[in-house]
């Protein structure tokens, strides 16, 4: 039985936050989109995309509000929090569509507001609604989510399972001089501020190695690790698992007991004010993962992204276990999944990338014996770098995607200097996605080959009078549909 870690307050303070937003949303209506993801699964891409489609009057014909005509002023306004960081739309934007470069990767939680105002549907609610909706949007890291389990093991179950898996597959050789340091270190004796930075460092150097390793994706708790932030240094960030924990208690003052204290505060300083703070007032949320790369890396990659996104959706959809529940409140009602970057195939593909999302969804829900219910898939490219062509190859004809290269890619052979476009047979999804799991655990399993290529943002086209057009995108009016259509309706 997982120990009960809620405290009264935790259950008072978020039900407080909750009545505050409830108050304040009577005034004017808001709701909170989280848009997370692991780190370059492409949240700043997303966000910047949408906001600048509904800003600039972009075609987004499946978002029927816009669509109808009933949208009639959009602007940014000034976010609610103040303690959070902006998310700095403006200088992404100009990245993405004055410089064509992909805005910088960003490491923190961040939010922005954006308000439509609108004439409601019916008219009946149009002669009472104020027709404003205010749409806060926060950024956050999906490594923070993957913590959440943490809540529930003690420092001993924690070492177990980190140091299990860090002896199996790819990690065995990542995690060598880490477990051999630690497995040279006396846990019973005393405390040393110094071999608890040594080991810490190790076990951190380790982490880093997983996730820079090309074969897999490697997302391991505890998620601050790689993110530190502004506790970088502080005791709640200097601790490690250790190998072979026994069951008896740590005897006082011994490294043993340093550790696991450290442990205790990383959870109570770091991990749940982020469940109580952010994630317990988000009312949807859109989860992004790159399917592509993760099949491109190889079945360990699927695999563990599998895993990431199976400690994610737990995190939406706590089920029985009341502890998270009550921790994290049951607010979140539509969760999208996402595969992004969909331009990377032709659209002939789109489905399969889809049906396969559906897929991995559906196993991690299985899994953990979750309800599925309001958990939505699709497959978008918040931007689109390419178009699609065809070309003519000894009497077939075969889809193709072009787009320009980002400076420095190199294409069988060719370097590409950023200006010069290309294009590329992109390679096939299976129809049928059974194909992909069927056997995952073999480690030859051999997966469908991808060209994923880096390409430029695309140059925007211009109307006729030069107004430079939105960013294109797929789909990305269906994904607006879906978390916040009904709020215009
Ligand atoms: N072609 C294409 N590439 C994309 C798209 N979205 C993201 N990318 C690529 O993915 C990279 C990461 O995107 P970001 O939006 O920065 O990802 P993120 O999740 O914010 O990453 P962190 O801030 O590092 O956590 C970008 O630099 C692009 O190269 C897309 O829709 N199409
Ligand atoms: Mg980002």
């Amino acid at each position: 039985m997982p120990p009960s870690l809620t405290s009264f307050t935790d259950d008072a303070r978020i039900a407080l936050d909750n009545i505050t937003d409830r108050a304040s949303g009577l005034m004017h209506p808001a709701i909170r989109l989280g848009v997370t993801g692991l780190s370059r699964a492409g949240k700043t891409v997303f966000i910047s995309s949408l906001v600048h489609n509904l800003l600039n009057g972009g075609r987004l014909p499946l978002f029927e509000a816009v669509r109808s005509g009933r949208v009639s002023d959009v602007r940014l306004e000034p976010q609610p929090d103040d303690a959070i960081p902006r998310f700095q739309y403006e200088d992404h934007i100009q990245a993405l569509v004055r410089d064509r470069i992909w805005p910088d990767s960003t490491r923190a939680i961040s939010e922005l507001r954006i308000t439509l105002d609108y004439q409601s549907a019916s008219s009946w609610s149009r002669m009472f609604s104020r027709g404003r909706l205010s749409i806060d949007i926060v950024d956050y890291p999906g490594e923070w989510l993957l913590d959440l389990p943490l809540l529930t093991q003690d420092f001993r179950a924690f070492s177990e399972n980190t140091v299990t898996l860090a002896e199996t597959g790819i990690r065995k050789e990542l995690s060598r001089e880490w477990l051999a340091l630690a497995s040279s270190i006396d846990m019973d004796a005393p405390a040393d501020e110094m071999t608890a930075r040594r080991l810490s460092e190790a076990f951190a150097a380790y982490l880093r190695a997983c996730k820079a390793d090309e074969r897999s994706l490697s997302t391991l708790p505890p998620g601050r690790f790689l993110m530190p932030g502004d506790l970088e240094g502080s005791p709640a960030l200097t601790f490690a698992p250790l190998p072979n924990v026994s069951e008896t208690k740590a005897s006082k003052g011994s490294l043993r007991a340093m550790m696991e204290r450290r442990y205790d505060a990383y959870k109570n300083v770091v991990v749940k004010p982020f469940f109580r703070e952010h994630f317990a007032r988000l009312d949807r949320q859109i989860v992004l993962i790159d399917a592509l790369q993760a099949i491109n890396r190889g079945p360990e990659a699927v695999q563990d992204l599998e895993r990431a996104l199976t400690d994610v959706l737990a995190c939406f959809r706590p089920g029985s276990n009341s502890f998270f529940s009550s921790l994290i409140g049951r607010r979140i009602d539509k969760v999208l999944v996402a595969a992004t970057k969909a331009d990377h195939l032709h659209h002939e593909s789109h489905d399969r990338l889809e049906r396969l999302t559906g897929r991995l969804v559906d196993r991690a829900i299985q899994r953990i014996g979750m309800a599925g219910a309001g958990i939505e898939v699709m497959a978008i490219a918040s931007v689109r770098a390419t178009r699609e062509a065809t070309v003519k190859e000894d009497n077939h004809i075969l889809p193709v995607i072009v787009g320009t290269p980002m400076a420095g890619e190199t294409i069988n052979g060719e370097r590409f200097d950023g200006n010069k476009k290309t294009a590329i047979f992109p390679g096939d999804l299976p129809d049928n996605p059974e194909a992909l799991f069927q056997n995952l655990d073999t480690p030859t399993a051999e997966l469908p080959e991808i060209n994923v290529v880096r390409f430029r943002p695309p140059a925007l086209e211009e109307s006729n009078g030069g107004l430079k057009l939105s960013v294109p995108h797929i789909r990305l009016d269906r994904a607006m549909q879906f978390l916040f259509g009904d709020r215009l309706a």
